[in-house]
């Protein structure tokens, strides 16, 4: 399988909580590296460009203020098929429908509060990607050959 990338962002419920090493450890046990990451507090603009396709749904505007009400951890993840894994591991957008032991599931109280966010697909991730970090932000990391052999 390709090594991919995919932007993950632990959102203000989950930091609130104080479970980023927690979440972090889930990535790092299913052979993810995280290449780049930054904390901080979405300004409104970043949050309703970055949810840009959502913008016609009924959700918008909880979703634009919950991603604004409080810090968050934003990282780009690296490994083999590193968007489907990060999916995998987040589980159901609804916790309630979320795998058991998936992040959402242990970490997250609703739909709107649920503790991560994870690219989709590769054209996405991309565009993801890019919205948060240049280029330059990114660390080249070699594995040490335990999880991936890169
Ligand atoms: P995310 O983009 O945050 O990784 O989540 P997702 O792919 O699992 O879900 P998506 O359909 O892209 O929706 C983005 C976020 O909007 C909120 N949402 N609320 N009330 C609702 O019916 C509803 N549906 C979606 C969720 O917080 C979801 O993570
Ligand atoms: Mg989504």
């Amino acid at each position: 399988m390709a090594i991919e990338r995919t932007l993950s962002i632990i959102k203000p419920d989950a930091v609130a909580k104080n479970v980023i090493g927690q979440i972090y450890t889930r990535f790092e046990n299913a052979g993810l590296r995280i290449v780049a990451a930054q904390m901080r507090q979405l300004s409104q603009a970043e949050a309703e460009g970055f949810y840009a396709v959502h913008k016609e749904r009924p959700f918008f505007k909880d979703l634009v203020a919950f991603m604004t009400s409080g810090p968050v951890m934003i990282q780009v993840l690296e490994g083999e098929g590193a968007i489907a894994k990060n999916r995998e591991l987040m589980g159901a957008t609804d916790p309630k429908k979320a795998a058991p032991g998936t992040i959402r599931a242990d970490f997250a109280q609703s739909i709107d509060a649920n503790a991560v966010h994870g690219s989709d697909a590769p054209e996405t991730a991309a565009v993801e990607i890019a919205y948060f970090f240049p280029t330059l932000a990114i660390c080249e990391r070699k594995c040490c050959g335990c999880c991936c052999g890169k």
